[in-house]
């Protein structure tokens, strides 16, 4: 631990070291003889990056990001890594959407509801990865549902079954 924290400060000291120095050799070259404005521009858009770094490692923040297909266990792995059951993991797929877990001094949770839009956007865009053509309403009963997929088994069983438990589950 103390390794990563003298190896964290080091890391700081350089990237201020270097924040610094730019800055400087910025403000002297008004005249662009050193730089070009395109350079320019270059170099602000790397400090304003360095800041952002400078600022997470201050704070002691990082990002581990967990990414897989359906059910192939990220919010198991998420929840050994905390030490703590906070994600909820299932024999099916369960999660659903991204979540964001952010270190903090209190245990408090944010659902983000999708508006009625949103969600009908949602819906038609997983529709259309289902091969339907036309537009979807969020209000169609699941039985109509059914008896439409049911009939892409017969025009297309390889998607059928690649779908069926994933995208088509999320539908119904
Ligand atoms: N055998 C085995 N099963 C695991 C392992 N990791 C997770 N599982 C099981 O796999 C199932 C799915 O795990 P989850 O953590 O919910 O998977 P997920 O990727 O978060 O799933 P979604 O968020 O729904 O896409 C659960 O029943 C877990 O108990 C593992 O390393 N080995
Ligand atoms: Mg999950």
């Amino acid at each position: 631990m103390s390794q990563w924290e003298d190896r964290k400060d080091e890391l700081i000291r350089k990237l201020e070291k270097s924040k610094m120095t730019f800055r400087d050799i910025l403000a002297q070259d008004k005249d662009y003889l050193v730089f070009t404005p395109q350079d320019r521009e270059e170099l602000e858009s790397l400090l304003q990056r360095n800041d952002k770094v400078l600022s997470k490692l201050k704070k002691g923040e990082f990002t581990v990001a967990i990414v897989g297909l359906e059910k192939a266990g990220k919010s198991t792995l998420g929840n050994a890594l905390l030490k703590n059951m906070i994600l909820p993991e299932y024999t099916e797929r369960c999660t659903y959407t991204t979540t964001e877990i952010r270190a903090g001094s209190e245990t408090r949770g944010e659902i983000v509801f999708y508006s009625r839009e949103e969600f009908q956007t949602h819906f038609q865009k997983m529709m259309v990865e289902l091969g339907y053509e036309g537009t979807a309403a969020i209000d169609t009963p699941v039985e109509t549902f059914n008896s439409w997929w049911d009939t892409m088994a017969d025009k297309d069983r390889r998607t059928y079954d690649q779908l069926n438990g994933t995208i088509a589950e999320d539908v119904r």
